[in-house]
């Protein structure tokens, strides 16, 4: 059983009641003697948990600006190395959870700077694994860590099926690695993974995969049952595939999708910081650590609450920023004809980069004659509006009752239901 407390972070529990458990050394030997009894490891070990990289994304949108934010993207795993290497982090463990690059055929000159990153955490002794994912996928015969991996530094998993990849010591602790790398026709994805491997061994037992938890993603992607994953008694699994960040418990420990770490846009925001991860025997703690990733910005402006253009753009000026990829939303029903283009365009040069959408509605006439005739909800929404609208006294009143109507009749609509956004992965 898992119950989160303790912080703004999510504490997870697994094996242990919390009575007479602390992490002051006057229980050492009560908490060495029931993690023994239980399988776990005795020591404190913190990983860091990466996924969804995407390295060698090219950001086309951004016009001039696509070279340097493409660099800058990139730079993210120098960034990770970084803080695995600064010794007051205490990280022994690197994973990568699939997607470190956004094609099997990254750049060979990106492909070796990643090399040389991860050979700075193999150099200082810090374990790193990494696992392809759907987007890396090792299935082609040119496949990046096909070519490369007679130099790949750490564990590099190529097995197509769930097995034990590696025991790495990491703080005095083994730690049993168990992951898979997807592999078009050869990994059974028919039926959600459910058998995973488990030793009975004394130390960490951690699983690491790309793949869609309890969901069907669709061919070239691996589905996971989180039953079967339960069933293995991992004390962390981590996860690749989903951008988001999101932890599922399971009874020995959580499974946790990191998310991807740096936006490529507003469809994939990215989630801004690196997933920390310390196993200790009395559960895994997760912390979230900014990570410099770029970050992005989306504002709602009713544009019916503006008399005239001047007064709109002056508005979305405010929101001047040169730093973040800024989306405004342009909503409600405008007073004046509007171009969300030329808005875009003539304050671009206040933004990092400026996209502004325009999604008012305007009510065709003809359209809300013939409604107001149908024997029906819609109907007689419509006249009720209309005739209030003819008893309205001022010009404000009637841009709400006109709001109203609008607002209605996009419900009436949708039949009630809010808006949903197409997953990233
Ligand atoms: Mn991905």
């Amino acid at each position: 059983m898992l119950t989160f407390s303790r912080g703004i972070l999510p504490r997870c529990r697994s094996a242990f009641p919390s009575e007479g458990i602390g992490t002051d050394t006057a229980n050492t030997s009560l908490r060495e003697q029931r993690a023994v009894k239980l399988g776990l490891g005795v020591m404190t070990m913190r990983l860091l948990h990466l996924a969804d990289l995407h390295l060698g994304w090219v950001p086309r949108f951004l016009g001039d600006k696509e070279g340097e934010r493409q660099r800058e993207r990139d730079s993210l795993l120098a960034r990770a190395v970084d803080y695995a290497l600064d010794p007051a982090h205490g990280i022994g463990l690197v994973l990568i959870a699939g997607d470190l690059f956004e094609s099997h055929t990254p750049p060979k000159d990106l492909a070796a700077q990643v090399l040389q990153e991860l050979r700075r955490l193999e150099a200082a002794g810090v374990k790193v694994v990494t696992v392809p994912g759907n987007h890396d996928e090792i299935t082609y015969p040119n496949s990046v860590y096909r070519e490369m991996a007679g130099d790949w530094p750490g564990v590099l998993v190529q097995n197509p099926r769930p097995q034990l990849v590696a025991v790495v010591p990491v703080g005095g602790e083994d730690c049993y690695l168990y992951s898979l790398a997807y592999t078009g026709g050869l990994t059974p994805t028919a039926q959600p993974l459910a058998d995973f491997p488990r030793l009975e061994a004394p130390g960490w037992h951690l699983g690491v995969f790309h793949g869609s938890l309890d969901w069907s993603a669709g061919d070239r992607s691996l589905p996971l049952s989180s039953e079967g994953l339960g069933r293995a008694r991992y004390h962390y699994v981590a996860l690749g595939h989903l951008h988001r960040h999101r932890v599922v418990a399971l009874p020995s420990g959580p499974a946790v999708y990191a998310g991807a770490v740096e936006p490529k846009g507003f469809d994939d925001p990215g989630v801004g910081f690196f997933t920390v991860v310390t196993l200790a025997p009395e559960g895994a703690t997760i912390e979230k650590v900014a990570a410099g990733a770029r970050r992005v910005r989306v504002e709602r402006v009713d544009a019916g609450l503006f008399a005239t253009p001047a007064e709109l753009e002056s508005r979305l000026e405010s929101f001047a920023d040169g730093e973040a990829l800024t989306r405004i939303v342009l909503t409600g029903t405008a007073n004046f004809p509007l171009s969300a283009d030329r808005l875009a365009e003539r304050l671009a040069s206040r933004f990092y980069y400026l996209e502004v959408e325009d999604e008012t509605t305007t009510l065709n006439p003809d359209l809300l004659v013939a409604w107001a005739r149908e024997p029906t909800i819609r109907g007689l929404f419509v006249r009720r509006l209309q005739e209030r609208m003819a008893r309205a006294e001022t010009a404000r009143e009637r841009q709400v009752i006109a709001r109203a109507l609008l607002n209605g009749l996009a419900s009436l609509r949708a039949g009630g239901e809010g808006e949903t956004r197409p997953e990233a992965f």
